[in-house]
């Protein structure tokens, strides 16, 4: 197991050394973020990217994300440009020895929160979803107020897209994601890249959107598009843990043994109610999953991929991009790390 820190590039208020400085984490996961979605990346801007991390002491492990474009995700006529340009990030981020890719086949909105800044109990802040104050949101209507994404889209566009979404239901938008799996797998295959689809944040419909990648059934449809190891999943804990149904541990081992576990996020999640949770601190007393759980089935299946600290909350007077800030995901590092610790020499004694 990589313990990796997500980092936002220059712009972020996190930077590269005070990563470094957090015990355990020798990765990063990050991405080329000025270039329109859709377009090629150039090697240069990778080699770029790769080169200023190296020089911080870390190694760029993961890319999140290549997002994949809306016309793709539509089936429009024009995917097939989109997705050679696809392709050929793939290429350049090979070239460049980057093995995992991490995306997300959501429409339209990734991540959804009704509130970024909810304070917990000890005065932390916390990004939270209540499925009631998302249901009356309506994200078409002037007074837009959809935390993280209300400056994200002109609301013609926002308009016109969920226009476009009309006539696209679950199996629709499975035949679109089939129709990107089979296209983009052989050449990452080629480039010797990995890929990873983040599951659905949270995995249910939002907004009348479909949603389709938010259990163990629908993970495995998944991997059956493209039987390969190229073709696998980034499991993350808060994101299909908002679901009391998903049994976390049960699909890393299920799918770790399958060797289709390429990147994991690992973060807790206080289920509040139906359909509506908290973003908790790392540990298991602190929400609704037993982390330890989780880390003994990533040793399980002996898992040598890369795992980060998810969200964490704002605390003790940090500011900065909302569930990315720099010290509770730390604390998060090192508990993660702890536990893997403890659990690996556990077990090695049991063995003697
Ligand atoms: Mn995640």
């Amino acid at each position: 197991m990589q313990m990796t820190f997500r980092w936002y590039g220059d712009d972020d208020p996190v930077k590269l050394w005070q990563i470094r400085q957090i015990p355990g984490v020798t990765g990063i996961v990050s991405a080329v973020y000025d270039i329109p979605v859709g377009e090629e990346w150039p090697l240069e801007l990778i080699l770029e990217l790769k080169g200023k991390i190296e020089a911080a002491g870390l190694q760029l492990s993961v890319i999140e994300s290549v997002p994949v474009h809306e016309h793709i995700k539509l089936g429009l006529p024009g995917r097939d440009r989109l997705i050679e340009n696809y392709r050929r990030t793939l290429r350049n981020l090979g070239q460049a020895g980057i093995g995992i890719v991490c995306y997300n086949f959501m429409p339209v909105f990734d991540w959804t929160r009704s509130q970024l800044d909810y304070e917990l109990e000890d005065g932390s802040t916390a990004l939270i979803y209540e499925e009631e104050v998302v249901r009356r949101m309506n994200p078409l209507t002037g007074e837009l107020q959809l935390p993280g994404w209300d400056s994200s889209y002109r609301k013609e566009d926002l308009q016109l897209l969920f226009e476009q979404y009309a006539p696209v239901h679950e199996e629709k938008l499975w035949d679109n994601l089939s129709y990107f799996v089979k296209a983009i797998m052989p050449a990452a295959e080629e480039a010797g890249v990995r890929m990873a689809i983040h599951p659905d944040d949270p995995p249910w419909p939002i907004f009348g959107l479909p949603r389709i990648i938010t259990d163990e059934a629908a993970l495995d449809r998944f991997l059956r598009l493209y039987d390969s190891p190229v073709n696998g999943l980034c499991l993350c804990s808060g994101s299909l843990g908002a679901n009391p149904a998903n049994d976390f541990p049960a699909m890393v081992r299920r799918f770790g043994r399958e060797s289709r576990v390429n990147f994991v996020h690992a973060r807790n999640v206080k289920i509040t109610g139906e359909r509506s949770f908290e973003e908790s601190a790392h540990l298991s007393s602190a929400g609704s999953l037993d982390m330890a759980e989780i880390i003994r089935a990533l040793r399980d299946i002996d898992y040598a991929g890369p795992i980060r600290p998810d969200h964490g909350r704002m605390i003790w007077g940090e500011t900065g991009k909302p569930g990315y800030g720099l010290y509770d995901r730390a604390l998060g590092a090192v508990y993660l790390n702890g536990m893997w610790e403890a659990i690996g020499k556990e077990r090695a004694a049991g063995q003697q």
